[in-house]
């Protein structure tokens, strides 16, 4: 595990401050957007940056290599078995190309001009593509799990080094998931968890994700799962991933 979290702390530090700070978009999607995804595409990775930053939940419907239970769908849908795939049913709008994705979510949702960062969208994809590099050996075929009645919620941010082992388990077990979005706005939350308890400070976040967190758990940690089909919620990404094995791996 540590080796793990090792090599995923590498792909966040490739990725610099990507990915990790969130300004709320000024209008939030009604229904919940949906993404065909696969966890360590460079491509698909770009598009879960702009959604922390955007402070955007998804519904994340994962495709893995040889994975047979949402790729069918995108290839119904658009025509090819590609990713990203963003289905926007507020809108109608269903899109590939990941910089095209970050620019109609800005356009969109951000109701502010693309920063300057994704205009240069071609260094993100190649900054992406150094970043997947370390995870290739988790860059797993599919693995099928069994499919949850009910979706689970992951609270992550897309640079965590935590929460990225947890959905590349759920990608590869294929289980479909609310990403709710947990960026950071606040220098408290750079401070890791256990530190910020033993200083007693609880830092205050403007992001709802956050506060419901807090206010379920009494802190905020990332990764968290929270599955509705049990009613249970689990820190450390650890016990996460041991749990998502036990309860539906098959
Ligand atoms: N230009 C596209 C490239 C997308 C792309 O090549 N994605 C790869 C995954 S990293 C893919 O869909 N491969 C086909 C497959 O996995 O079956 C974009 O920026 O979205």
């Amino acid at each position: 595990m540590a080796t793990n979290i090792a090599g995923s702390l590498l792909a966040t530090l490739v990725r610099g401050s990507n990915g990790i700070q969130s300004t709320p978009a000024t209008v939030k999607p009604k229904k919940m957007l949906q993404l065909y995804d696969i966890e360590n595409c460079p491509y698909c990775r770009l598009v879960r940056e702009a959604l922390t930053e955007l402070d955007l939940d998804a519904e994340i419907y994962p495709c893995p290599k040889a994975g047979e239970r949402f790729r069918p769908e995108v290839e119904a849908r658009g025509g090819k078995a590609q990713f990203p795939y963003l289905v926007d049913p507020n809108t109608g709008t269903e899109m590939y190309e990941s910089l095209d994705i970050v620019a109609y979510l800005f356009e969109t949702y951000g109701q502010r001009a693309l920063p300057l960062k994704w205009r240069a969208g071609k260094l993100q994809t190649f900054g992406s593509m150094l970043a997947s590099a370390p995870r290739v050996a988790h860059n797993a075929k599919a693995r099928p799990g069994v499919e949850p009645e009910y979706m689970l919620e992951l609270y992550s941010f897309e640079s965590s080094p935590y929460a990225r082992p947890v959905r590349e388990l759920l990608c590869e077990m294929e289980i479909p998931y609310i990403l709710r979005n947990c960026g950071r706005t606040n220098l408290q939350e750079w401070i890791l968890p256990p530190v910020r308890k033993a200083l007693q400070i609880t830092p205050q976040s403007t992001l709802e994700n956050r506060r419901i967190l807090q206010d379920m758990e009494g802190r905020v940690s990332i990764p968290y799962l929270y599955d509705p089909n049990s009613e249970t919620g689990l820190f450390e990404s650890e016990d996460i991933m041991q749990y998502l094995r036990d309860t539906y791996g098959s």
